[in-house]
């Protein structure tokens, strides 16, 4: 299988003294699967709709859209990049910072006719004052459309209070939500381990409510590794409608 295909969960198995531990989530779709998404979002233009700054100012989209959040600076603007890399987007900026809380406001973009994506301010180390005014709005938001919010947490760095406190509350407000772990390529393996423990205990809790993934997404938009994993769950969730249950791999 080629390397972007493999369940990034694959090289953590040999640092457990019990492989076996980790098998039943090393799941993946087949390669037909993962190529039908990488052409859908190959074939789509991103473009930038609109920053908001105000509740009030929030656009009622009709299509489904995948919205990124978590801690300033887990790499939420990244991985939308990432993710879109493929896509035609003329003249489009991502804001990408090394310093926490750059990306400010609620921005949109649609990937070609049917999906948008939402880069979303973070919490935790210089967030704006205006995070609650506009985030919170835009999650309860009563919308007709679909929503999946990818909820970031760096690899490197363990699941915090605040993350716990996220996921309560979009338990709360019923929005599906997918754990992903970022920056793969950069994080230490003990660290990304324990890290991806803790997010499947939290999958395993009844708690996790509306959690919708049943292993945790381990990316990094550097090296793109588990990218086209992403980008698969992404299309058959959200475009297609369909549920595709990953197997074993
Ligand atoms: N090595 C590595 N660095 C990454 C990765 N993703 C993001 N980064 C870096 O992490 C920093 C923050 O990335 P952003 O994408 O701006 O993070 P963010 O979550 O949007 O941050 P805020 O907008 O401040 O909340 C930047 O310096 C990125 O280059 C990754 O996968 N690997
Ligand atoms: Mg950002």
């Amino acid at each position: 299988m080629r390397y972007q295909f493999v369940n990034p969960l694959v090289r953590f198995q040999s640092l457990l003294t019990d492989p076996n531990l980790l098998q039943p989530f090393i799941k993946s779709y087949s390669e037909f699967q993962i190529n039908e998404a990488v052409t859908f979002f190959s074939r789509c233009s991103l473009t930038f709709v609109t920053k908001v700054k105000s509740a009030n100012k929030l656009p009622r989209s009709t299509v489904p859209e995948v919205c990124f959040f978590g801690h300033s600076n887990a790499g939420k603007s990244s991985l939308l990049k990432a993710l879109t890399s493929n896509c035609s987007s003329e003249g489009v900026q991502i804001g990408v910072s090394k310093r926490p809380g750059f990306t400010k406001y609620v921005n949109y973009y649609s990937v070609g006719p049917s999906l948008a994506f939402v880069d979303l301010p973070g919490y935790g180390q210089n967030a704006p004052s205006s995070l609650k005014h506009i985030v919170e709005p835009y999650l309860s938001l009563c919308r007709s459309n679909k929503k999946l919010l990818c909820l970031l947490v760096d690899s490197d760095l363990a699941i915090e209070a605040s993350d716990l406190e996220v996921m309560k509350i979009l338990n709360v407000i019923s929005v599906p939500y997918a754990l992903v772990l970022t920056k793969t390529d950069k994080g230490d393996n003990t660290n990304i381990l324990r890290n991806i423990l803790s997010c499947i205990g939290i999958i395993n809790k009844k708690s996790a409510g509306d959690m919708i993934n049943s292993y945790p997404f381990l990316v990094s938009s550097v090296t793109g590794e588990g990218i086209d994993l992403l980008k698969t769950f992404i299309y058959f969730s959200m475009v297609k409608n369909d549920i595709v249950i990953p197997s074993e791999s």
